[in-house]
Order: structure tokens, then sequence, then C-alpha cells
């Protein structure tokens, strides 16, 4: 008798907890490219192309280290088209005795992995999910009995736990330099002619030329370019694109993680997301090397603690979020939006040049970074009250790094307040301003973000004081909101309703897919 180690396509790693369970002489590792993971939401090409090629190359690495792998790839025709129905016909042909499968990141898959051992028959072991630096328990453990679950508070105790940044260990634990949060010092705008790194880039080889003709055969119908695949498919590739980061981007990160420029889709970010994410990086390897360039004195403090942030803060925290309200937080939505998605979300094709620019680097890259996707394309959704389920859907598929465990949080949480204040603590609105502070987008605008009302006004101008208006009753009580709602009542009663009058019509010509 012999076990089966089923692997997926996000659990590329050597220290994955399931391949510790077999023996690699005897045992058998089960990796399969199939339909229904490909296609459940219709994921863009560059991603399915990224997670193909990483897929097949780290069968390459398991087989060199002795694991004797059954790979299935998408056009073999004994593909069953599911992981399921995969399983199923390799345990009618070989005497098995145990499945083991390091616990999926989605809800989704770990519901239905949960009904295999009944339906197959066979002993299935699901074990710990090591991509992440914290257990699924420990946010359970911090979040119970507390009314907010905010990020800050989790952060910092995963700052004490793990020694990141810390200057004093144990009970009295300092963060270095005495301040948890460089927030403030993360949000210039990029000056002019400023010349930024090109991302590390990586011409595709063999593997990853035969994945990316797949791509471009069966699922040309999916969102998002082929053209240009640069992306790293293995470890060696990945921690490559990590050691240029700490040492050309890093340095900057923190000054310009808030800045958003025309045609510089890459600006001074990482680039790590999908990797972190399939296992070919860790997320402590990558806080630990952020960290030593700090210590090396080759990264400033605003930098490397804004960067760690993320990872150590915000990744962790939307993780174990997800798996505390789940299944039910997926259904939420505190402001009733209904709103279809209109047709540029899929075209890029708008006058609003922010929004033209943001969906056409997704497109193009199947990136965007954080700003883009939260202040533009995030924005835009909250403020035109579009529908969660259909929001959600996009960014699942849009995006290289996309995984319901981190997507939705960040969607449903972060940028439509569709909990109602569950993750944020007021929802991440703003007019035109904000992203003209942010960015150089408004000068290639045929808006203008001067313009409060009228047809050349920028229309987040007046989406945004129609928000407010409309949710008046859900928002007004939010001590974040008080300043603003006083504003609103200072504010002349005519230009209000004229804003009004132009967000309606504004949204009317959404609902009739006229162009905006
Ligand atoms: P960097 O800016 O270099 O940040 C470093 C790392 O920090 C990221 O690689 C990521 O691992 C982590 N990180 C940063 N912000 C967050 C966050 N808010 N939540 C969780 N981790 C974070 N991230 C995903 O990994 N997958 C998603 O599907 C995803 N969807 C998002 C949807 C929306 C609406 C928003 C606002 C954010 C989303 N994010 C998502 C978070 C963030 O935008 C991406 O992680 C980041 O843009 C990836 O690019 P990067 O690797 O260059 O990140
Ligand atoms: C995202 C993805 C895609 C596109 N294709 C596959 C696949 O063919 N086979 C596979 O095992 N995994 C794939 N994945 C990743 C899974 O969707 C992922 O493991 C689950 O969503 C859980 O996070
Ligand atoms: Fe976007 Fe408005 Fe600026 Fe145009 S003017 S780029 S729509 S914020």
């Amino acid at each position: 008798m012999a076990k089966l180690c089923l692997i997926l396509g996000d659990q590329l790693s050597l220290d994955t907890s399931s391949l510790q369970k077999i023996d690699r002489n005897k045992d058998w590792v089960l990796m399969a490219e199939v339909r229904e993971e490909a296609s459940y939401v219709k994921h863009h090409k560059k991603k399915i192309a990224f997670i193909f090629s990483a897929m097949r190359h780290f069968a390459e690495k398991l087989k060199s280290a002795g694991y004797q792998v059954n790979y299935v790839e998408y056009q073999d025709k004994h593909n069953k088209g599911s992981l399921f129905e995969q399983l199923k016909v390799f345990a009618s042909s070989h005497a098995l005795d145990e499945i083991v499968i390091a616990h999926p990141a989605e809800y989704r898959l770990w519901e239905a992995v949960t009904k295999w051992e009944k339906r197959l028959k066979i002993k299935v072991t699901i074990t710990e999910d090591l991509r992440f630096v914290a257990d699924n328990g420990e946010f359970k453990r911090w979040a119970k009995g507390r009314k907010q679950l905010r990020m800050e508070y989790f952060y910092r105790e995963m700052r004490k736990k793990y020694n990141v940044l810390i200057e004093k260990e144990g009970k009295g634990a300092q963060p270095t330099a005495g301040k948890w949060n460089y927030d403030s010092e993360n949000r210039q705008a990029l000056p002019k002619n400023t010349s930024i790194p090109l991302p590390t880039q990586f011409a595709p080889d063999d593997i990853t030329q035969g994945v990316i003709d797949l791509v471009a055969t069966e699922f040309s119908h999916h969102f998002g370019e082929l053209a240009n695949f640069h992306y790293a498919v293995d470890r060696e590739q990945a921690l490559l694109v990590l050691n240029e980061f700490i040492d050309e981007r890093l340095p900057r990160f923190g000054q310009y993680q808030d800045a958003m420029s025309q045609n510089e889709p890459w600006l001074y970010h990482s680039h790590l997301g999908l990797y972190i994410n399939t296992g070919l990086l860790s997320p402590m390897e990558v806080i630990r090397a952020a960290e030593q360039a700090y210590e090396d004195n080759k990264a400033p403090l605003n930098s490397v603690e804004g960067f760690i942030r993320q990872i150590l803060g915000w990744r962790e925290y939307v993780r174990g979020f997800y798996w505390y309200l789940m299944p039910d937080y997926k259904d939420e939505n505190y402001f009733h939006a209904t709103r279809t998605l209109p047709s540029f979300f899929w075209s890029a094709k708008t006058d609003m040049n922010c929004l033209a620019q943001c969906i056409s680097d997704t497109k193009a890259n199947a990136y965007a970074h954080h700003i883009q996707r939260l202040m533009v394309i995030g924005n835009f959704a909250l403020l035109t009250g579009l529908s969660p389920e259909a929001v959600n859907e996009w960014y699942l598929l849009v995006y290289a790094d996309a995984y319901e465990w981190v997507e939705l949080p960040n969607v449903s949480g972060m940028v439509l307040f569709a909990d109602g204040g569950k993750l944020a603590s007021k929802p991440y609105a703003a007019s035109g301003a904000y992203i003209n502070k942010m960015s150089n987008y408004c000068q290639h605008c045929s808006y203008s973000v001067k313009h409060k009302t009228g047809s050349q006004a920028c229309p987040f101008n007046y989406l945004y004081w129609h928000f407010l208006i409309k949710h008046k009753d859900k928002l007004s009580n939010n001590p974040r909101m008080a300043m603003i709602y006083r504003t609103l009542q200072k504010m002349d009663e005519k230009h209000v309703q004229t804003m009004l009058d132009d967000a309606d019509i504004f949204l009317a010509k959404l609902d009739n897919n006229e162009e905006v």
C-alpha cells in the first residue's frame, strides 16, 4: 500500500507539510492542471501561464529530489478536468491507503476536500498550511472576544512574537527606533523625471513557452494579454526578484508606496506577491531579507517597516480574518450594492484616464499595485455601488497573485466596506483630489479634476459626495467620518444638488452601457 500526496498549484515548496508525510521511495505525488481550477473564475491568461509553468518546474524539482510524480498536463488525454476526478482515476489504478494534502488556501476547495474521504473511501489527511508566519489558530485566539479586529494590533503581536524589528525581546518588547508604524512617511507622490528601475524579467524557457502556447489555445476567451510574459517560474528565479527588490527598490519603497504614475505600472513595489502566494518564497524569508537590509544600512526604516507591515501585518491578518469569518463573509453587502460591472472593466476603454491606466496595466500584466487596486479601481467600485459579488469575481480573476483568502477581505472589507466595518474603520472613499495628489493621471485626462460639477468635471468629485449623502444613515455616526459630514453640512445646497444630479446622469450612463 502507498500514500498519495496531492500538491496544488499554489503549494510549490519542498517544505510543504504534506510532502513531509510521504516516503519518496514508495509513495506518490500527484499534480494536475485541471479545467475546474483554471476556470472556476476565468483567470487572466498570464496568471494561468504563470501557475502552470511554475507547477511544471516544481514537478521537475520534485523528480530531481527523488519523488515519484504523476503530473497530468492540461491537454493530456487522461486529464479528467477536476482534482477529485483525477484522484479517483489514480486511486483506481494504485493501491492507496492514504491521501495527504496540505490545507487548501481557499474555503471552497477546503470544503470539497473534507468530503473526499467519504467519496473515495480512502483516508484523507489534511496537513498544516505553512505558507504563513502564523497558524490559523493564532488569529482565532487573538480575535476571540475582541470588539474590533484591527490589523495594527495583530501586526504588533506578530512583531513581538516573531521578534521582527524589535529592540528588546520578551515582555517589555519595544519596536526598533521606538515607533511601530511609519505609515505617515509612506505617502509621497513621485517627483517628475524619476528614473525607476526596470522590474526583474526572465525570458520564457521551453517549459514556459509550451505553457504560453497552451494558454493561447485553450484560454483565448479569458481576460488579459499573454504577450511579454516575464515572470519568475521557479524558486531560484523568485529569489533573484527578491534580491533585486532589496537592492534596487526597497530603499524607496516606503516613500513612494502610495504613488501612481502614468505608464509606470511597477514603481518601487516588490512584485513578490504571486511568488509568496504560490509557495516559491516564504513570507518569513522575505521579511528577514528586508530586516537585514535595514541592519546593513541599505534601506531606511520607513521603507523596511512599511514593507514588513504589508507581509507580517496585512497578509497574515487578512488570511486569519478570512478563515475566521468564512463562509458567511462572502455574502456581506452592507450598502446593498447591485450595479453590474461597466464594460470598461474588461476593455479599459474609458475617458477616465486613471481607470484606463490601472485597468490596462492589469490587462497587460495581471498586476496593478496596491493603490491602483484600492484608490482608483476600488474607489470607483465603491462610489458607484458595484455589486460585491461581481467586483470580487473581477479581482479574483485579473491578478496573478489573487486567491480568495486574500482577495475577498481586501475587496469586501477594504474596498467596498461590504462588511460594515469589520476590517476597515471607515470606507476608503475619495474624490479626484486624492488621485491627483498621488499621481500624474489627471494631467493626461480629458476630465478636469478641478471641476466639481458639469460635463467636464472629474466624475470622482460628484460621485464621492453622492456616495456620502446616499449612505449618510450608515456612515454619519462613524467618528472617523464626522469631519467630512460637517463639511457637507456647510456646503451650498444648490451646489450639492447639482453634484447629485451629475452623479445620477453619470450612473444612468453606466447603466445604459454608454461610454464614460
Ligand atoms: P508590495 O506592494 O511590494 O507589497 C509587499 C507584499 O505585501 C505583497 O507582495 C503582499 O504579499 C503583501 N501585501 C501588501 N498589501 C497587502 C494586503 N492588503 N493584503 C495582503 N497582503 C498584502 N494581494 C494579494 O496577494 N492577492 C490578491 O488577490 C490581492 N487582492 C487585492 C485586492 C484589492 C482590492 C486590494 C486593495 C489589494 C489586494 N491585494 C492582494 C493586496 C496588494 O494590493 C497586493 O498584495 C500587492 O499589490 C501585490 O504587489 P507586490 O507584490 O508588488 O506588493
Ligand atoms: C489557480 C490555479 C489554477 C489556475 N490552476 C490550477 C490547476 O490546474 N491545478 C491546481 O492544482 N491548482 C491550480 N490553481 C491553484 C488552486 O486554484 C488553489 O490551490 C486553490 O484555489 C486553493 O488556494
Ligand atoms: Fe481620474 Fe478624475 Fe483625474 Fe481623470 S480627472 S484621471 S477621472 S481622478
